[in-house]
This record gives structure tokens, C-alpha cells and sequence, in this order.
């Protein structure tokens, strides 16, 4: 294997963890808190989980422990997209487990949570944890979306981790990953099968955060990446000065990455999706207001600019996402009927006629690409993979029509040259930042000390994060009290609540205060390329969301 003179370099860094995780392992114990409650369904969630719900929150402290010490067997699986610095969380579990007792074992399970119920896994070796360290993607065990949500899966589980003595499973995933976890600690408590879970905050989309998880680890680094490749197009535009770039981003429901990259490079149009959603915005008004921005600085000769449009903007749309909603029903209804349909024409012109009122209208007005990307397999969720929609050419399409009908008024003079982009994947396996490679280390040596402090059911949290590494926290939270219910497949379920952008929040707020210079005036910052190596000031920086989430 040949490795680039930056993964070398990387391989040596030592992530920074907070002062109370650098005391002798053995001398950290947990310090419990008042019994916890979840913000809403408490009485349903009580009685879903009778053996985990209200436990207390946790945090770390020095004095001197029994039981860290033991030897252990853990497994962990990485589950859903890629992030990040989901290396590093497994590197900091492995330093964690072999500073407390160098017999203590740590297996990956391969290829998602499949790897549980295949029980195809591999002992993380320190050889094998020594080349991912500080490196991105997530390919030292591979992920999946496989959920594990039967009685007959949790059963195979528990097999499958006896078999191998393992006595504690690290769950590294998203609000429904997370979900599952708590889940499956709950009937491990229920049938005794000592195993504990722990799960750890993951998510390039930032959408699992609340008052005890700050950000998602990936989040920082995605955004940094696709905040790089903005300013480079912004620079590019600004010099050719002739092209609007359409520039989708990831984020599968919230806006939290377009929010961060605009605030970072200081686009003319940053669409959010749930101002979308709370205005009620038509997409024919969407499309006026990009078409107005776009002719306002026509009349000053500018006939350029960006436009950054959230992967989630087309189920925000209230009339798309009632029709994505009966599509979705329509397809879980009669899949077997669709499943028989070929050709995407037929598939199209099937739907068409089995929609009818107002989502009927919606889809007929849609271009024939969009209407086939809607029909799309679904998720295992049930939902639309709006990263397989192209909502950024769909805008430009509409945006385009719009200005020759304004052309004809007289209102555009202009000319409108387009590119479009997408940036998802690009960011999702980059080498994490120093703040993802320190995060991601903590929250991994930080879960290793909640199994060792014999919990379960709890999420690995280490905050103030917009300080020094030094000053984080370090603790867990119990899965339950982050739970509230919701409708999906028709039934009510107990689910993470996901954060989407609050739009009385800094973040929104600061944006939105300045958005309408960013339109008119040429006002671009270029963020540049994630630095590594140099002073903290530019290596270290946490993102703005961050920073103005924590008043900073
Ligand atoms: P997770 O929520 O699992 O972290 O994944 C988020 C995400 O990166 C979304 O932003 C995107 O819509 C989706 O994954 C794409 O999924 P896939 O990798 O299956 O194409």
C-alpha cells in the first residue's frame, strides 16, 4: 500500500483529548445526575422501555475505579453514511479497552449492522487500528443501512455477540441508528443477556444534536470541505464572471449544512429548507425569487453568482412533500404492481393516473426526469433518496423558463449560463479536521469508560466543544430521554427527535440578517482547504454553528 505524504503525517497526530480522559484510565470514574425524563410521551416511553428509561446523566470525574480494569470483549459496527472521524471514535475505544487491560479485545463488525446477524466480523488488532488512525471514511470495518428492529434480529444478536464473549457493543450512528441502539439495549436488559450498548453521535447532516450532544461528529469536516469547493467556484465566478453555478449540498432532511457553508462563503442565494416549510413557499415562488435576484443583479452586469440549494429543499416543499407523501403510501400500497413496470415512461404514466387533486397536478407539472427520480427505490426508512434527486437542476430548469417569460415583460435583459453541482460524497470521507479527529476520539474513549462503568442504553457526549479540547466534558446521556413518538409505516414509534435548523435561532438568525447583501452585492469569503498542521486559530476552529449555538 502506498500512503501520501499527508496520511503519514496524519498517522502521527495525536488527537487531544479533555483533561479529565487524560488521567490514568483506572482513576476516572462516572458521577451520576438526577434521574432523567424525555421531553414529551414520557408515559409511553416509560412503559416501551421499563428497564432503561430515566436513568440518570453521567459525567466523568477523577477518583479511583474497580471495575475498569476487567477484562473485556467489545464489538462495535459503523451504521449509514459515512462520516468523518469515524476512525478515530474506534481508535479512541481500542486505546480506552487496552489501557485498561491489555486482554481486553475489540471486534468490528463488518459491513454494517448485517455484520451482527451474519456474525461476520474481524478482531481490531493495534496493526489494523494503527493504519486508520486519523484517516477518513469508514472502511477499516465498512457500513450499511441494515436495520435491526424484529425480536427474531435482536435474539440473533445477543447469539451472535455470546459466541464471541463479547459483553458490550458500540453502536456508531445516526438518530435512527442511535434509536435501534436503545432499543436493543432495552431487551438485552429485559432478557438478561449482558451485553451493554452504547451508542455514538454520527452524521455529516447535523441533525442529531440537542442539549447533551452539540454536534455530530463529520459535520465539521463535511462542511469545511464543501465550504472549500464553494469559494473556489465563488472565485471561479467571480473572475469569469459568466456563469450561475446551482449548487446542491447533502443533508438528507435539515438544512444545517447550507446554513454553515453560507455562512462561511457568503453565497447570493442560500435556500433553507425549513423556512420553505414554515413560510408555506410554492415551488413557482421559489423559483421567482431566485429569478428576481438573479435580474437584480443582471441590471448591475452582473450575470453571475451562486446558489446553494439543501439536498432535503424538494420534501420541504409543502406541495412536493404531500406528493412525495402519496407516492411513498402509493408505492408501500401496491409495490407488487409497481415492481411489475419496466420502463420508467410506464412507471411515470402508472403513477400519473394513480394519483389524483392536487399531487396530481404537482407531478403532471414536474419535468419527466424529476417525476422518475421520485419514483426511485425507497431507503430501508421507506424513504425518497432525495441525494438521487436532482432538485438543483430542477431549479434551474424552472428559474430558466421564468426569466424568458420576465425577458418578454421587459423585467431581465440579462443573459443566464448555468452549472450545476452536487457535493455530498465529496465531503463525507474527507481526513477529518483536527476538530473531528480530536471529537471523534474523545467520543470513542469516552464510550469505552461508559461500558466500563457498567451502563447501557446511553449515547457517548462530550461537550463544550466550542472551547479548548482541554476544557470538553466528557459523559453520557441516556437514548430514552433524546426520545419522543412518531408516525412511521402507520404506527406510532419511539424516535430520536432530529434537530432541524430553528429558525429563531444565532444561526439562522445571522444569516438572515445578512442574506440580502450577499444577493445583491458580490460579498464571497474562500474559506480555502482544511488545515492540519499550523495555529490553532486556523486548524482548530470549530464551525460557525458551533460558535453561535454556544453564544460564542
Ligand atoms: P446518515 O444520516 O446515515 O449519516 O447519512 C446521511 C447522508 O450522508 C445524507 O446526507 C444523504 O442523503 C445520505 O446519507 C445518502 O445516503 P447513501 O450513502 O445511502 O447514498
Amino acid at each position: 500500500m502506498k500512503y501520501s505524504p499527508l496520511q503519514i503525517e496524519r498517522y502521527k497526530y495525536q488527537p487531544k483529548l479533555p483533561t479529565i480522559l487524560r488521567e490514568n484510565i483506572h482513576s476516572i470514574v462516572p458521577e451520576f445526575g438526577d434521574s432523567t425524563e424525555a421531553k414529551s410521551d414520557q408515559r409511553e416511553l416509560k412503559s416501551l422501555f421499563p428497564n432503561t428509561y430515566g436513568m440518570p446523566v453521567v459525567s466523568f470525574k477523577k477518583g479511583s475505579s474497580d471495575t475498569t480494569s476487567n477484562q473485556i470483549n467489545v464489538g462495535v459496527v459503523l451504521s449509514g453514511g459515512q462520516a468523518p472521524g469515524g476512525h478515530n471514535v474506534i481508535a479512541g475505544i481500542f486505546d480506552a479497552l487496552k489501557a485498561a487491560n491489555p486482554k481486553s479485545k475489540l471486534y468490528g463488525f463488518l459491513g454494517g449492522p448485517s455484520g451482527i446477524l451474519d456474525d461476520d466480523l474481524m478482531e481490531l488488532t493495534r496493526e489494523v487500528v494503527d493504519s486508520y488512525r486519523n484517516t477518513g471514511g469508514f472502511d477499516i470495518i465498512g457500513s450499511g443501512r441494515t436495520k435491526i428492529e424484529s425480536e427474531d434480529q435482536y435474539a440473533r444478536c445477543a447469539e451472535v455477540c455470546r459466541s464471541h464473549n463479547i459483553e458490550a457493543l458500540v453502536v456508531i450512528g445516526g438518530d435512527d441508528s442511535n434509536t435501534n441502539a436503545a432499543v436493543l439495549a432495552e431487551y438485552f436488559r429485559q432478557t438478561d443477556a449482558g451485553i451493554a450498548v452504547i451508542g455514538a453521535p454520527k452524521t455529516i447532516d447535523g441533525d442529531l444534536k440537542n442539549e447533551h450532544i452539540e454536534v455530530s461528529f463529520g459535520f465539521d469536516t463535511a462542511t469545511k470541505t464543501y465550504a472549500e469547493l464553494i469559494g473556489n467556484i465563488q472565485r471561479d465566478t467571480n473572475s469569469a464572471r459568466k456563469y450561475w453555478h446551482f449548487i446542491k449540498l447533502m443533508g438528507r432532511s435539515a438544512s444545517h449544512i447550507c446554513l454553515e457553508c453560507a455562512l462561511q462563503t457568503q453565497p447570493n442565494v442560500a435556500l433553507i429548507s425549513e423556512e420553505v416549510a414554515e413560510k408555506r413557499q410554492t415551488l413557482a415562488e421559489i423559483v421567482n425569487s431566485i429569478a428576481d435576484t438573479i435580474a437584480a443583479r443582471s441590471r448591475k452586469g452582473e450575470d453571475y453568482g451562486v446558489v446553494l440549494v439543501p439536498e432535503g429543499l424538494i420534501e420541504f416543499i409543502p406541495e412536493v412533500g404531500s406528493l412525495i407523501a402519496k407516492v411513498n403510501d402509493l408505492l408501500a400500497r401496491r409495490s407488487d404492481e409497481f415492481a411489475g413496470i419496466e420502463q420508467n415512461e410506464e412507471k411515470i404514466a402508472w403513477t400519473e393516473a394513480a394519483l389524483d387533486g392536487k399531487e396530481q397536478d404537482v407531478f403532471s407539472s414536474l419535468p419527466k426526469e424529476i417525476q422518475a427520480q421520485l419514483l426511485m427505490d425507497r431507503d430501508p426508512h421507506g424513504n425518497v433518496q432525495v441525494s438521487r434527486i436532482e432538485t438543483e437542476k430542477l431549479l434551474i430548469q424552472m428559474v430558466e423558463q421564468r426569466l424568458k417569460e420576465m425577458k418578454q415583460e421587459g423585467a431581465f435583459t440579462g443573459t443566464f449560463s448555468h452549472q450545476s453541482h452536487f457535493f455530498g460524497y465529496e465531503g463525507r470521507c474527507a481526513f477529518p479536521s483536527n476538530f473531528d479527529a480530536d471529537y471523534c476520539y474523545s467520543l470513542g474513549y469516552n464510550a469505552f469508560l461508559l461500558i466500563s462503568s457498567g451502563l447501557t442504553g446511553y449515547i457517548s457526549s462530550v461537550t463544550n466543544l466550542s472551547a479548548p479540547a482541554e476544557q470538553w466534558k466528557a459523559g453520557g446521556v441516556p437514548i430514552t430521554m433524546m426520545m419522543n413518538l412518531e408516525q412511521r409505516h402507520g404506527e406510532k414509534k419511539p424516535v430520536i427527535k432530529k434537530a432541524l435548523v430553528e429558525l429563531d435561532g444565532r444561526t439562522f438568525s445571522t444569516f438572515a440578517a445578512a442574506r440580502d447583501i450577499w444577493a445583491a452585492e458580490t460579498s464571497y469569503i474562500f474559506p480555502g482547504a482544511i488545515q492540519y498542521f499550523g495555529p490553532a486559530e486556523v486548524c482548530d476552529q470549530p464551525t460557525r454553528t458551533l460558535q453561535l449555538e454556544s453564544g460564542r
